[in-house]
């Protein structure tokens, strides 16, 4: 294993503006030291404790980062750093040429970085987007196959951005050796690809390993990586690190399996279970997409997200799959704004009491959004129905319904009922706007496909063709609550509706299933 090459920051209460260059001298100067593995004084987060229920001190870990904390994803962004190419695992849904499958669809390449390059695109993408909270690395290929670059870029990063969350995602083979350096680097947020806990599962998916200079294959890897993923997460989650359990669903292979995989995470003090959905087609060029294994349907999904739920694990819905080098909030993609080349001519500076004011103007907002959301909920109160409808918003952000419906590239899908407005999922769409133009193929064969499980569709704004298609398809095109919060207006359509279903207006009826895209994200 490999120690950190210089001592980490541990709690660097820095303030006013940090120059990269000048954190770069200090650690050309150093001589080198040792791990310091000290005492993070971090608190058990629990199993699968909701923002309700977790203690203030876990709170504060999650509550602006926009993986862990669904309510957070509104409004706070991540960055991934693409500087760590090698893999010491073959899955088989991953094709090389792209971005590591755990944590990226297959479809884009990331351009890598070397650790010096990544702190300096870190500090010009912060001084850009102020609400961008968390630096993560989760590949091009495993981030613990290549440490020394890892480690290196969170030091970099630690001692000129002290405000930024640093997080890691890793298949688990090499894990438990780089824990003690991993909490010394206070890396708070950790994310474990677990596929499975039974080998025989494990052989479908991964056809090898290589582990200590040997490449094992079949059951014999999978067993070992199950072993070194369980070892890991409890490391982990005995030090207080928030652990994060990604899980790709293949279904015929480990899609009943994944509640045992949920049971055994939980067991061991995951703090969240992300399940998703896998993407798979014959031009990615994967074992699986040229085998013809399919990915599963969007109720497919949900059922099997909502079974774990039930047993009282906190489940991400909110995931987006991205790519390696992805900048801004989940489902935007702002990298290439942020080229390798327009990052190194930018003269850029560290500014802390910038950043920290715009954020305390969205804390405000959030603040607003929730007071607005218990508002609602109390106009619903004493209502009783069994009635569970799903509605798609088309939003870029801020948790308000603000995008047109032909500019939106994902909707964000909404369960409704009784018990108020749930986040339950999103769905990647292909753009109906096309140069002014609508495009009738993207509504017909992307958009509907991909919604059709809902009772509605809120929009900023939306023109009277898809309008009246939607409508035929039995959707609900709603742009009454334009730049409204969304779960006020998700409450209040449904109060509404369910009027309508008593007084007879309209007829409750189960909508079909609909489809989860599997081909590349091209962003508009
Ligand atoms: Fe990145 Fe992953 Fe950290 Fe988030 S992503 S390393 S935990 S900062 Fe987030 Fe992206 Fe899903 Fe990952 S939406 S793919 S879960
Ligand atoms: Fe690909 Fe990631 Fe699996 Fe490695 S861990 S083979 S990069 S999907």
């Amino acid at each position: 294993m490999s120690s950190p090459i210089i001592t980490p920051v541990s709690d660097p209460n820095l303030s006013g503006i940090v120059r990269l260059e000048d954190v770069l001298q200090q650690m050309a100067d150093h001589k080198g030291c040792g791990t310091t593995s000290g005492d993070s004084g971090k608190a058990s987060c629990g199993s699968s404790a909701g923002p309700a229920d977790m203690s203030p001190e876990t709170w504060e870990k999650v509550k602006n980062h926009p993986c862990y904390s669904e309510e957070a994803h509104h409004h706070y962004a991540r960055m991934h750093v693409a500087v760590a190419p090698a893999c010491n695992i073959q899955c088989n849904y991953c094709n090389r040429k792209y971005d590591c499958a755990n944590e990226s669809r297959p479809g884009v390449v990331s351009e890598k970085l070397t650790p010096e390059q990544a702190a300096k695109k870190v500090i010009a993408v912060a001084s850009t987007i102020p609400q961008m909270t968390v630096l993560g690395i989760a590949g091009p290929g495993d981030p613990l196959a290549n440490p020394e670059k890892t480690f290196k870029t969170f030091e970099l990063i630690s001692k000129t951005a002290p405000d930024i969350k640093l997080c890691l995602s890793t298949n688990g083979l090499t894990l438990p050796d780089h824990v003690d350096t991993i909490e010394s680097f206070n890396v708070d947020h950790v994310t474990i690809t677990i596929n499975m806990v039974d080998p025989d599962v494990g052989a479908k998916i991964y056809p090898w390993i290589y582990y200590k200079n040997k490449r094992y294959k079949g059951r014999e890897a999978a067993e070992i990586l199950s072993q070194r993923q369980l070892e890991g997460l409890e490391m982990l989650t005995s030090r207080g690190i928030l652990t994060k359990i990604n899980s790709v669903m293949i279904p015929g292979i480990n899609d009943q399996h994944l509640l045992e995989v949920n049971r055994a995470v939980k067991s061991r003090g995951a703090f969240l279970h992300n399940i998703m959905p896998l993407i798979s087609a014959p031009e990615h060029g994967t074992v699986f997409g040229l085998n013809g294994q399919r990915g599963p349907s969007a109720q497919e999904l949900k059922a099997l997200q909502d079974n774990c739920e039930e047993g009282q694990m906190n489940m991400m819905r909110h995931c987006r799959q991205c790519r390696a080098d992805a900048v801004g909030l989940l489902g935007e993609d702002r990298s290439a704004e942020f080229t390798t080349e327009s990052v190194m001519a930018m003269e850029v500076e560290y500014d802390l009491e910038s950043r920290q004011a715009y954020q305390a103007v969205v804390e405000q907002e959030r603040q607003a959004k929730s007071d607005a959301k218990k508002a609602e909920m109390a106009t619903l109160e004493g209502a009783e129905s069994d009635i569970k409808i799903l509605v798609a918003v088309a939003t870029k952000g801020s948790g308000r319904v603000n995008e047109h419906f032909g500019h939106a590239t994902e909707f964000q899908i909404y369960e409704a009922s009784t018990s108020g407005a749930k986040f339950v999922g999103h769905r990647r769409v292909d753009l109906y706007c096309q140069g002014g133009y609508g495009e009738e193929e993207a509504l017909e064969n992307s958009v509907i496909k991909a919604i059709n499980d809902c009772t509605a569709v809120f929009v900023a704004k939306i023109g009277g063709c898809p309008k009246a298609e939607l409508e035929a398809a039995g959707i609900d095109a709603v742009d009454k609550y334009a730049f409204e919060y969304i779960d006020q207006s998700v409450i209040a359509y449904f109060r509404d509706y369910l009027e309508n279903v008593r007084n007879g207006s309209v007829v409750f009826g189960q909508r079909g299933d609909a489809q989860i895209r599997q081909g590349a994200y091209v962003a508009a």
